[in-house]
């Protein structure tokens, strides 16, 4: 059963973002330049806009950690948005909005929660829907997902996410004879994370010709995490299969819409036997000489590595921006320029890390019990043996 809790709070342009994740067993070593690299990555990309230059991530811990160690507490997160500043006006929490921006957003964007968000609390200013739905708040689910990757990490299993695609710039897809650790340093090193060099230079171009013509780009990420027990998961409930909590972990970040798995759509186009991966057992282990499951089978890790990727839709907010109603008049209005990130799909490679992180964490979790990372570690150990033996 799941095990770990994440609860996120904050809006885009208010005082800050909190985090609070509950479930972790006492004693996981989590070092704070872990989390702010994570949330400088999140920062990053090629494609970015104004907003990132204000900003600068930080976390804050108020609970769950003393000396660099978990409690076994609630560990409570938090970064301050330092635009918050220049909004006081209007997103004070006490005082009533005034001046200039307090007027309502009344100009929905296609794509945005704005309109489906106002009809749903029957309001005429989109503006409390926009502030909390905002891409904003995925700062904190990777502040969570960097303390998830450090127990990952603890437990001998290693995660990275990459870019595979941004509108038609696709990179090739992942050698499976190049090391998952040189792709990863690879993908870091690359404006917009990707592990190919030439890809890389094209999908630059292709958000170079997308901010020429005040219009945005999405992209496919991909998330892979190796070094996992086999045995994650559950295949006995619907709630329970670690695909479709996979699924929903990054369905859920701001902008996806899809999610695949291993091979994912193409296994449709497939006869059988191009789609499953053969079993061979040699020196005392299972191998697969391929991973088109993406290391899941029947809602269960299976060993190999799991490989999930999502699809990121452009960013609602154009330049250019599309035929909309006014929520007040009704009447059609003129475009209006704001300030926006053309392409955030490298940012949302580190989301996708972090959510994918955060579930496998659980399911590792799921599978030891232990309310300390010595129990924890003991149980692990004595699986790996029974497997070792099996
Ligand atoms: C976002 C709009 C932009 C982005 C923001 C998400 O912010 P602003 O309206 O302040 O320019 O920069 O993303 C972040 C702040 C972030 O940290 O990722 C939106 O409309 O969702």
């Amino acid at each position: 059963m799941p095990r770990l809790r994440l609860l996120t709070a904050g809006e885009s342009h208010g005082p800050g973002l909190v985090a609070i994740l509950e479930g972790l067993p006492h004693g996981l070593a989590v070092e704070q330049a872990a989390i702010d690299l994570d949330l400088k990555r999140r920062q990053g990309g090629y494609g970015r806009g104004g907003r990132m230059k204000i900003e600068k991530d930080q976390v804050e811990v108020l609970s769950g950690l003393r000396g660099g160690k978990t409690l076994g507490s609630p560990l409570a997160m938090v970064v301050r948005n330092l635009d918050f500043a220049s909004w006081t006006d209007v997103m004070d929490p006490f005082a009533p909005p005034s001046g200039e921006r307090a007027k309502a957003l009344t100009r929905p964007r296609p794509g945005h929660a704005d309109l489906a968000g106002a009809l749903k609390l029957g309001l005429h200013d989109a503006r409390d829907v926009l502030e909390r739905s905002s891409a904003r708040s995925t700062t904190v689910r990777v502040a969570a997902g960097a303390v998830c990757k450090a127990l990952l990490g603890a437990c001998g299993a290693q995660i990275f996410a990459h870019v595979t695609r941004i509108g038609t710039a696709v990179a090739p897809p992942l050698s499976s004879d190049l090391d998952l650790r040189v792709a990863r340093d690879r993908a870091e090193k690359s404006e917009v994370r990707c592990v190919d060099d030439a890809a890389s230079a094209q999908m630059i171009e292709a958000i170079k010709d997308a901010q020429k013509a005040g219009d945005s780009l999405g992209g496919v990420v991909e998330v892979v995490c190796w070094g996992l027990v086999p045995g994650l998961g559950s295949h006995v409930e619907w709630d329970l299969r670690l695909d479709g909590r996979i699924a929903q972990a990054l369905m859920s970040i701001q902008a996806m819409k899809g999610v695949e798995i291993g091979l994912g759509f193409q296994t449709a186009e497939r006869r059988g036997s191009e789609v499953h991966d053969p079993i061979f057992f040699d020196e005392g282990s299972f191998f697969r000489p391929t991973n088109h499951a993406g290391g899941i089978e029947g809602g269960i890790t299976n060993g190999e590595p799991v490989v999930v990727r999502a699809a990121m839709k452009p960013i609602p907010t154009l330049a250019r921006p599309l035929p909309s109603v006014d929520l007040a008049t009704k009447e059609p209005f003129d475009a209006q320029k704001e300030r926006t990130d053309s392409c955030a799909v490298p940012a949302a490679a580190v989301v996708a890390e972090a959510a994918l992180a955060f579930v496998l964490a659980d399911a590792l979790l799921d599978k030891t019990g232990g309310d300390s990372m010595d129990e924890v570690s003991r149980n692990l150990q004595a699986y790996r043996d029974a497997l070792a033996k099996y």
